[in-house]
């Protein structure tokens, strides 16, 4: 993670259910009536001046002594917060997740990985949270996932140019076979920040952009679903309750038209 960028929201719409299907054809914008969430969202700018406590799920507090932090000792501690006066309280990412990358590696954003509780536990965490006047902040991963996403897997199993690759951004090879990488660029975590796959029949076929670890491919901003998508998980989230949202890797969310290569002109 590097960079944040934190945006709020009022609206508390309904669910939409989840499928490589919905996110593939998801690309008409979802509309409806929005309706707020809580009466002090009615003050505008209300994070200005908020004293906003970050909270690191994995350390936090251990409620059933597995030696991993969980949401329910969150849920346990928040007083100890509200007592501090502390105005919202910002989640680290408590998402299912292989855990590759803390957690910045999302394989379902509408789920807590089991190390953490369940989605009961959460609704009980918010539910303590607004009994002790605290806001709750998640954080939003948008710029890449984790390999083990649905979506992902549906990409790799589908052909060059299909939809579900179009989710991400995929691209052939320079070079005989195309053996090298598309484009020089570097990966935050070192090395290309490109890997090729590898097809049912054990050749090689397109490689895929990650800004970071090679289990975190990056999404493609340029494709309406993409954003769709993450609408439905902005609406998941605000509808059990959550006052904003912090960003990761906000700014690298649109590349470079045409992927030039890094450093030189033209
Ligand atoms: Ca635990």
């Amino acid at each position: 993670m590097t960079g944040s960028v934190f945006i709020f929201a009022l609206a508390r719409p309904k669910l939409v259910s989840m499928s490589v299907e919905t996110v593939i054809s998801a690309t008409a914008p979802l509309t409806g009536p929005l309706t707020l969430i809580h009466d002090a969202d009615k003050a505008p700018g209300w994070w200005r001046s908020a004293v906003i406590y970050q909270v690191y799920p994995r350390s936090f507090r251990d409620l059933n002594g597995d030696g991993i932090g969980d949401i329910a000792g969150i849920t346990q501690e928040l007083h100890q917060l509200a007592e501090l006066d502390v105005d919202a309280v910002w989640l680290s990412p408590f998402y299912r997740s292989p855990q590759r990358d803390a957690g910045y590696d999302v394989s379902d954003y509408c789920d807590v990985d089991p190390i953490f509780g369940t989605l009961g536990d959460f609704d009980v965490m918010m539910a303590e949270a607004n009994r002790l006047g605290l806001r709750v902040i998640v954080d939003l991963v948008p710029n890449h996932c984790s390999a083990q996403h649905v979506a992902f897997q549906a990409a790799l199993a589908a052909p060059a140019g299909s939809p579900e690759r179009d989710l991400f951004i995929f691209r052939d090879g320079q070079g005989p076979d195309g053996h090298e990488p598309p484009n020089n660029w570097q990966s935050h975590f070192g090395g290309p920040a490109w890997t090729r796959t590898v097809g049912a029949d054990g050749r090689p076929g397109q490689w895929y952009l990650h800004l970071f670890d090679s289990s975190q491919p990056d999404f493609n901003w340029d494709n309406p679903a993409v954003h769709a998508e993450f609408e439905r998980v902005l609406r998941f989230w605000l509808d059990r309750g959550v006052s904003g949202f912090r960003v990761d890797v906000a700014h690298a969310l649109v590349k470079a038209p045409g992927l030039p290569e890094w450093g030189r002109q033209g």
